[in-house]
């Protein structure tokens, strides 16, 4: 499948692989327009329904992963525009519909919407040269696509704060510090680092790996009782799992598992 504004790519090794998706409107520092934002949410589903992947990466260029929203689209636009299209929710919520981690892999420029879109896959591994922020009250807005929201969940209220009403930005060895990231690693290494953790996730048992992800999702966005009693569930369903015989059974046998992903 050929893209206009992503380029898409299979990495990895073994029964189950890694879809990934590479931001590309260089010129632009990847600013998110619709062909773009349409174009990632149809590989992400692709890659979701794909039996043979089994994580995702999305990343961008050493320079920028995405400065944000596409300005230049956005300028001319006024209220009912964006209203009566259903601006970001229609094609931006995309990736959180998809079941399987999506990691974004982060260099450069990850501003406004660019942020946004990071935050929304599932962990951030980040180059040294990453810079964090949400500079849209320099252009008379917000964050709108999820940044007023899971930035204090990631980082706390008063750098969330501080960061969306000055729009500075936050450098890689801050964002780790704040919990933004959940690693930081030479820019050179980035994708090398980032496809290694996705192949270790690959090797899991698939219903795990979706039930885990799921599972933490809830701590993320919902009340803790609710949360504990959806983990619960979730483990005692994985007891009906043939990985879960094949994982312990390796165990207590002291052999490699061999899971198939059911
Ligand atoms: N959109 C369009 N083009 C962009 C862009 C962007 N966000 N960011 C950079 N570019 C373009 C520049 O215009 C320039 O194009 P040419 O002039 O070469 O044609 C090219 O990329 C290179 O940029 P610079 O020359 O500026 O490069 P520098 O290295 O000097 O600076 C920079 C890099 C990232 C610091 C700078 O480009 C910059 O400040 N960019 C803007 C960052 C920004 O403000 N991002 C937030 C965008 S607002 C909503 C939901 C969500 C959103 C909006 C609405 N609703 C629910 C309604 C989200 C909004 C945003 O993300």
């Amino acid at each position: 499948m050929s893209y206009e504004c992503i380029v898409t790519d299979v990495q990895g090794s073994g029964p189950l692989r890694i879809g990934v998706v590479t931001l590309s409107r260089p010129k632009q520092l990847n600013a998110l327009n619709d062909t773009l934002m349409n174009e990632l949410g149809a590989a992400l589903k692709a890659f979701d329904a794909d039996e043979t992947i089994g994580c995702m990466v999305v990343t961008g260029s050493e320079k920028a992963f995405a400065a944000g929203a596409d300005i230049g689209a956005m300028a001319g636009w006024n209220f009912m525009d964006v209203y009566k299209s259903d601006y970001i929710t229609r094609n931006w919520e995309t990736i959180r519909s998809v079941r399987k981690p999506v990691i974004a892999a982060v260099s450069g420029f990850a501003l406004g919407g660019g942020c946004e879109l990071a935050m929304m896959c599932d962990f951030i591994i980040a180059a040294d040269s990453a810079k964090f922020g949400q500079p849209e009250i320099k252009l008379g807005i917000i964050p709108g696509a999820g940044g007023t929201q899971r930035l204090p969940r990631a980082i706390g209220k008063a750098k969330a704060m501080d960061m969306v009403l000055t729009g500075r930005m936050m450098d890689a060895a801050e964002a780790e510090r704040a919990g933004l990231v959940s690693r930081v690693v030479p820019a050179a290494e980035l994708l090398s680092v980032t496809l290694a953790a996705a192949q270790a996730i690959c090797e899991f048992g698939g219903p795990s790996v979706m039930m885990a992800k799921e599972a933490v999702n809830r701590a993320y966005e919902g009340p803790l009782s609710e949360g504990i009693q959806f983990e619960r569930r979730m483990f005692h369903a994985l007891f009906a799992t043939e990985d879960q015989k094949e994982g312990m059974d390796a165990f207590v046998n002291k052999r490699k598992p061999a899971f198939k992903h059911r």
